[in-house]
């Protein structure tokens, strides 16, 4: 961990911190820096719409399915504008993948970046006041800017990540990040507009004894998923599962726990999506010192062949991870 980032004053603002540590770049040319800011203005955006769907009639279906085939809510289609939006003004991103879009969004400009993005996990919560989530990746593109994205720019293993986080909006909005130098969490202040240092260098603890997991979907989960459910049920666990990843994620990345989403009757691959979901949060969790699997593998070193494909995940506290890995051994 770098020493430079020890000793920030708590409270410093999201924007001083990342002028603080640009430099940590190779070519640091501000454009990264650019593209947290976008994400960050963004965020501010959904998380005022977020906080008052109820009042302006924001809340429920749009009555039609994304690609994916869920019902898409008002607000999945809001927060999809604002970030695709907010990438397009700022210019730093090349092209888009975003959950609500089929095709990936070639931007046709000299962006860098390539940005995959889940605008708004969650969002059947939003009707019951549940927290959500915002969810990116962000890689650089492969080919030369000023010609046509490519396939290998946007199939890349999530080992390339050069940046990942999440917004929570909660009982209090944060923006929790990492450029592979440790974890940082922002929480948003809806007064000022600004976002403050509240978090710094998160870890995850190595062990715990939370697990997160849709049990009534057990008689589909693989055989080492219901062995270890087994033995978390005899060894005093306690089972916390809200239905939105980002939440359920951010709880056990400071108390200590395991999310799952395994195969199941429904997912037979999974139903968490490697772009804009798990390679996000696996290269989260791995900077705070925790593991993202698939059972029997890493997360970070799918190779995808697919912008929408499924994996199934188990991730968080490195001891609970190993231990379910070694039931599928
Ligand atoms: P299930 C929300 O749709 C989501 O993608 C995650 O946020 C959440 O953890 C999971 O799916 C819930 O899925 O099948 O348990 O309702």
């Amino acid at each position: 961990m770098e020493d430079s980032r020890i000793g920030l004053p708590i409270g410093v603002t999201l924007d001083r911190f990342i002028k603080r540590f640009q430099d940590d770049f190779p070519y640091a040319t501000g454009e990264l820096s650019q593209l947290l800011r976008d994400i960050a203005l963004a965020g501010k955006v959904v998380n005022r719409e977020v906080n008052k769907a109820g009042l302006i009639n924001l809340s429920g279906s749009i009555g039609s399915d994304n690609i994916q085939g869920e019902d898409q809510q008002k607000l999945d289609v809001l927060a999809n504008i604002r970030f695709i939006r907010a990438f397009t003004k700022g210019g730093e991103a090349g092209a888009i993948i975003s959950e609500e879009d089929e095709k990936v969004i070639d931007l046709h400009n000299r962006g860098k970046y390539i940005i995959a993005i889940d605008p708004l996990d969650g969002s059947s919560n939003i009707d019951v006041n549940v927290s959500i989530g915002t969810i990116f990746s962000i890689y650089r593109r492969l080919s030369p800017v000023g010609t046509p994205v490519t396939k290998e720019d946007v199939l890349q293993p999530g080992t390339n990540q050069v940046a990942a986080g999440y917004l929570l909006y909660g009982s209090s909005t944060m923006l929790v990040y990492t450029t592979g130098k440790g974890v940082n969490g922002f929480t948003y202040d809806p007064t000022l507009g600004e976002y403050f240092l509240s978090h710094q260098d998160m870890r995850i603890p190595d062990d715990g004894k939370i697990y997160s997991i849709n049990e009534a979907s057990c008689l589909g989960f693989p055989d080492p998923v219901n062995e270890y459910l087994t033995y978390c049920h005899e060894h005093a666990h306690n089972s916390r599962y809200i239905g939105s990843l980002v939440a359920d994620f951010h709880r056990n990345l400071l108390k200590g726990g395991i999310y799952m989403y395994p195969t199941t009757a429904t997912y037979t691959t999974g139903k968490l999506r490697l772009m804009y979901e798990c390679n996000a949060l696996a290269f989260v969790v791995e900077q705070a010192g925790g593991m993202a699997s698939t059972g029997n593998s890493r997360i970070l070193e799918i190779v995808p062949n697919n912008v929408h494909q499924r994996c199934p995940i188990f991730i968080g506290s490195k001891v609970m991870v190993e231990r379910l890995e070694s039931y599928f051994m």
